[in-house]
């Protein structure tokens, strides 16, 4: 089964550096395809210099975006042009070291029951590492939003640690999905739920970011405020 990992990134040329040897350790058969916006720190650069270096990564490399930035337009450039290229499961992960690819094996494994399968922080045995008490409660506040606003029953429909099937990704319809930034994720699950796709949460130990800056903000914030309410009443309403 072919498997591709996408990983979008903004500002990562330091975390890269750690997380591609750790991927080629842990799941030494999938492909990964980086989606970067210009970042200003050489990101995409670097990382396909590094990917010269060992023959581990002759199936890494780096989709450069133009235009307008964010999480939502990489990740559903990235989405299609896995498609395009035909490979049976998509894992949607961060760079920044979030999230750890030992986990990998086993979202891959529960891929075989399931057209999504979510990394969770907070679903049983499920961890949160390094966050500051306020951060997790954000988050926390967040998942319990969603719920309500959206009647989705998962504990952790923000993350972005993920595993689709061809399947999966094509009852989403990626193509036509709205939002650019990280509501992204959200708007994804809704879809997957409202396909009834057969869904399943495996629990995740998350860590702190420990190079780089975060990128979110504000209007990130607003955005994943409101968004929720237009995604409720837009039911079924989306063409191919
Ligand atoms: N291509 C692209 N990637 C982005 C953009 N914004 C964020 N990312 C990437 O998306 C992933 C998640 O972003 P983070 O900044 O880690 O967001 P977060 O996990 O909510 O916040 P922190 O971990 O606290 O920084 C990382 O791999 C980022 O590099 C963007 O505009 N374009
Ligand atoms: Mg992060």
């Amino acid at each position: 089964m072919s498997t591709i990992i996408i990983i979008p990134t903004y500002n990562e040329a330091q975390n890269l550096q750690v997380l591609a040897p750790q991927l080629a350790q842990a799941v030494p058969e999938a492909h990964l395809m980086l989606v970067d916006d210009a970042s200003p720190d050489g990101t995409a650069d670097k990382a396909e210099e590094l990917f010269k270096t060992r023959p581990e990564y002759a199936n890494y490399s780096v989709l450069r975006r133009t235009g307008p930035r964010g999480l939502g337009l990489a990740y559903r450039d990235g989405f299609s042009k896995a498609m395009e290229k035909g490979y049976d499961r998509v894992l949607q992960m961060d760079a920044d070291l979030s999230h750890d690819p030992f986990d990998i094996p086993t979202l891959l494994a529960a891929s075989a029951r399931a057209d999504l399968v979510i990394g969770s922080r907070y679903v049983r045995n499920g961890k949160v590492r390094d966050w500051p008490q306020r951060r997790v409660l954000l988050s926390r506040f967040a998942g319990w939003y969603v719920r309500q606003v959206l009647g989705t029953p998962f504990t952790d429909p923000t993350a972005g640690f993920r595993c689709w099937t061809r399947k999966g990704l094509q009852a989403v319809k990626v193509g036509t999905l709205r939002s650019e930034g990280y509501a992204f994720q959200v708007e994804m699950i809704l879809r997957a739920f409202r396909a009834h796709l057969n869904i399943e949460e495996v629990p995740i130990t998350f860590s702190d970011r420990t190079h780089g800056k975060s990128k979110m903000s504000w209007v990130v914030l607003f955005e994943s405020m409101l968004l929720p309410w237009a995604l409720r009443f837009q039911t079924g309403r989306y063409k191919e």
